[in-house]
């Protein structure tokens, strides 16, 4: 069975360009000093996400479907995120905020144009329409894939030679532009979350209560072969297709992410201070940064522990799942509980496969988009949900919590599924694969700190179209500004 497309047509995709932007707003509905400053060396300042969404939307919605000339000539480099890393962005030229979102405003209004000019919704009136008179040049700047070589593009007849029409196939440009305004979302409110002084973003609604199960519970998943990754979900990011058969050996898996109970047991254990349970890269890192707890966790002075949480400090909620804990943690904290992380293809088979039928799920409740019943999502909170809470987002072998609340570290390095082709531009994944054994990568890829592990799941901050049972986030295995935490395995 073929998955159903995520959202069919110009309608659908104008609603949710708009749900996104409402958030990008939110975020950035603030004075000019704070977009302007860099609240922490990780982030970009919150007036530069802003227009690379704006940017990123006009390359792709604009120039690369319609032939748009550029707005704002000679802004692309300032917004080329490969160009100027995150530590060097306050220096740049930037727009100043009203011409950032005056910008975004009038990329969002041509686009819309664009769309509501189209009578009928079918991904092939789109096409006929936006390309009208503008015919293939082969010339679109960053869209590089080779002409008919994925797997994603059959052959549309009289148009398989113009790449706009893989770009539009499924409404995945339109996919790409905006999920990437949710990721960007998500990485603002990290930004947010470092931010000093009293919070500035809403705490829309409590998260549903927890249910009491068994600590350390477990599920067993049986050896056997399942099918990761996808050829068919029309908005999947080239990275995680093709879809292909893995063997994965017997292993028992946590049901529930570790909570933060947990984790202070091993924090109050002594874990932080044992060099035994960690990595010698990650004990290098701990040592120069002084690890002792997780980012934002701080004792209270009378023997208990607060976190602080945009910028408010609260009791630590030990029923929750633990979140900014960087890999190097994660991986110590399993080696002192005598467990692992799970690799990359046992998270996926957890959270996809249903032996009753063989094959994987979209989600792991089935294939329906996720609702406030199966996951904590989408900033309808403010902070993960407590253990327990999403009996009806439960996987077929029983795993809950899998997608929203917290991303999930996993033991795997991010390296292409085989079969791989990047589409429709190599820097959206394809530059931060680990290189193919014997091949060397990018200068200093491999050096102790570098190197990205793939993160799983989404977390509450995540958009729930931004995240799927194949979805792939990655990250170095040094960060914890990001909503991560991780789930316990071990071999059956
Ligand atoms: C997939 C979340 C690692 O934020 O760097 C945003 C997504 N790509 N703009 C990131 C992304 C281009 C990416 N992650
Ligand atoms: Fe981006």
């Amino acid at each position: 069975a073929v998955p159903p497309a995520v959202v069919e047509g110009a309608e659908g995709w104008a609603e949710e360009l708009a749900r996104g932007r409402r958030r990008t707003l939110a975020y950035t509905d603030l004075d000019d000093d704070d977009l302007l400053r860099q609240h922490s060396p990780l982030m970009s300042p919150l007036v530069w996400d802003l227009a690379h969404v704006g940017n990123y939307e006009e390359l792709w919605l604009l120039r690369a479907l319609t032939g748009a000339d550029p707005l704002l000539p000679g802004i692309d480099d300032l917004y080329d995120a490969f160009r100027h890393p995150r530590v060097d962005r306050p220096a740049l030229p930037l727009l100043p905020p009203a011409e950032a979102r005056a910008y975004v405003a009038t990329v969002r209004a041509r686009v819309l144009d664009a769309l509501s000019a189209l009578a009928a919704p079918s991904t092939d009136d789109v096409f006929e329409a936006l390309t009208q008179g503008n015919p293939p040049t082969g010339e679109i700047e960053g869209l590089d894939a080779p002409a008919g070589s994925g797997q994603r593009h059959g052959d549309r007849p009289g148009a398989s030679r113009d790449p706009r029409a893989r770009l539009l196939e499924g409404g995945f440009v339109y996919g790409m532009v905006i999920q990437h305004e949710h990721q960007h979302d998500e990485t603002m409110l990290a930004t947010l979350a470092l931010r000093a002084g009293p919070a500035v973003v809403d705490e829309p609604a409590a998260p549903p209560r927890g249910r009491p199960l068994p600590a350390g519970g477990e599920v067993l998943v049986p050896e056997g072969t399942f099918t990761m990754g996808t050829s068919t979900d029309p908005w999947a990011y080239d990275n995680e297709r093709p879809a292909h058969r893995v063997d994965v050996p017997g292993f028992w898996i946590g049901r529930l992410p570790v909570s933060n109970r947990e984790h202070l047991a091993f924090v109050e254990d002594g874990g932080y201070g044992d060099e035994r349970l960690w990595t010698p890269a990650g004990w290098a890192w701990r040592c120069r940064e002084a690890l002792s707890a997780p980012l934002f966790w701080r004792r209270d002075g009378a023997g208990g522990w607060l976190r602080r949480r945009f910028g408010q400090d609260e009791p630590l909620p030990l029923d929750e799942p633990v979140q900014h804990v960087c890999w190097y943690e994660a991986a110590a904290h399993a080696r002192w509980a005598g467990r692992r992380l799970p690799t990359e293809a046992e998270w996926e088979k957890t959270a996809a496969f249903d032996p009753a039928t063989g094959r994987s799920r979209r989600f792991p409740w089935g294939d329906e988009p996720p609702g406030p019943e199966h996951a904590n999502l989408g900033h309808r909170a403010t902070r993960p949900a407590p253990l327990g809470a999403f009996p009806a987002g439960a996987s077929p072998c029983g795993a809950e919590q899998l997608i929203g609340d917290v991303w999930e570290w996993t033991s795997t390095d991010l390296a292409a599924y085989p079969g791989f082709v990047a589409f429709p531009y190599r820097e959206y994944s394809e530059v931060f694969f680990r290189p193919p054994a014997g091949r060397s990568g990018p200068a200093g890829w491999e050096s102790e700190f570098r190197g990205y592990k793939v993160l799983r799941g989404g977390s509450w901050a995540t958009d729930p179209r931004a995240t799927r049972a194949t979805f792939r986030n990655w990250d170095h295995p040094i960060r914890r500004q990001i909503f991560a935490g991780f789930r316990l395995a071990r071999d059956a």
